[in-house]
């Protein structure tokens, strides 16, 4: 199973009729498009749900730093080494922005993180995925960020106010994110042959992955329909894929180079791009933890969390010496 099926106890969508009162009242809310506040009830399910999507969230912000922070050392230029080092720390930030908002659902962050740490919590398959050479960077910019941004600007007005605030400031450092991944694309684009070779392969390799990384086909995305009609999702996954398609294959035409699919054709009845067959087999391993850097991803995120406990008992030890302190002042 590909699905932790988080137990929301939810049998299908549920119609008005079938809602109490309150809950009705709340549904209509949605649908009227008031955002739902921390304070304010929800459905146990839609909390659940949530939960479980803003720490993927947060967590594929954590482990999506470190394909980038390999090359940190082996930037091309120092301002492409200051410029790398600051999209690295922008991620982490999204990360706290995300786990700042799984709080306000009335669970810790050490608990969703112990989740990720210990390899039953999801986080995107898109990073468990090497990156080979250089243009590898570029490739992550321009298609993962820009992934991400097809993805998280509907988030940006979805029900849960705490969760489309962050989605604001995350977008813009994601445009960012983008153009620097293009911008590294043009120079090996209209560079050397070799750099150009560099830039194609980074693309092959990169494609597929970006394309699947906007989730199962609709048919088989189990999650779809429930959070589409509490307003957490307000596209489905195959809408998003297309949507991200359309844009990115004339950047790749501006770039000059070869498309990666050879499916990939514009369709003038349907208005879009008609793309080839995504192998969902390689994509459901990935999520099942047996994608190329999977393990070394976790371990190398346990690492950092075991590396980090001497300062972790130092704020702790600081902060109770600091409340023995006060209570002698009250005393
Ligand atoms: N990877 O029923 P659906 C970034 C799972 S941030 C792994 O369609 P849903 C920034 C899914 O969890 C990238 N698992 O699920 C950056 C579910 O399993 P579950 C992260 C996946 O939730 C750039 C099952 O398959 N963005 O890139 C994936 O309705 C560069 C069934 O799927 C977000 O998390 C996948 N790709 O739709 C950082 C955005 N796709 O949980 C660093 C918010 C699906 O029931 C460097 N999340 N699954 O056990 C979403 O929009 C949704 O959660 C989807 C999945 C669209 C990802």
């Amino acid at each position: 199973m590909y699905t932790q099926l988080v137990e929301t106890g939810m049998k299908g969508v549920k119609t008005l009729e079938d809602m109490s009162p309150q809950e009705r009242a709340w549904q209509e809310k949605i649908n009227g498009g008031v955002k739902v506040e921390p304070k304010d009830w929800m459905p146990d399910a839609y909390r659940k749900t949530l939960v479980r999507q803003i720490s993927q969230h947060a967590h594929s912000e954590y482990v999506g730093m470190l394909p980038e922070s390999n090359w940190i050392g082996r930037a091309p230029t120092l301002k492409r080494k200051a410029i790398l080092m600051a999209k690295v720390q922008d991620e982490a930030g999204h990360g706290l922005y995300l786990y700042s908002a799984v709080e306000t659902l009335g669970v810790s962050r050490d608990a969703v993180y112990a989740d990720l740490l210990s390899g039953k919590a999801k986080y995107s398959s898109i990073f468990n995925y090497p990156t080979l050479t250089w243009a590898d960077i570029g490739a992550v910019g321009w298609l993962v960020d820009g992934s991400a941004i097809v993805n998280q600007v509907p988030i940006c007005r979805c029900s849960y106010g705490p969760y489309a605030r962050a989605m604001v400031r995350v977008c813009k450092e994601e445009s960012f994110h983008q153009r620097q991944g293009f911008d590294i694309m043009v120079a090996l684009c209209k560079g050397t042959p070799e750099q150009k070779a560099m830039a194609q392969d980074a693309l092959n390799r990169w494609w597929w992955p970006s394309i699947a990384m906007h989730g199962p086909a609709d048919e088989a995305s189990v999650n779809s329909a429930q959070s589409m009609a509490w307003k957490i999702k307000l596209n489905s996954n195959d809408e998003l894929r297309q949507k991200f398609i359309d844009q990115t294959v004339p950047q790749i035409e501006f770039l000059g180079l070869e498309l990666p699919d050879k499916d990939l054709k514009w369709n003038e009845a349907r208005g879009h791009y008609d793309y080839g067959q995504i192998d969902w087999v390689d994509f459901f391993n990935v999520v099942r933890g047996k994608g190329p850097c999977n393990e070394e991803r976790l371990a190398a995120r346990n690492k950092a969390w075991d590396d980090g406990a001497w300062f972790r008992e130092a704020l702790t030890a600081h902060a109770d010496k600091q409340d023995a302190a006060n209570l002698q002042q009250a005393a």
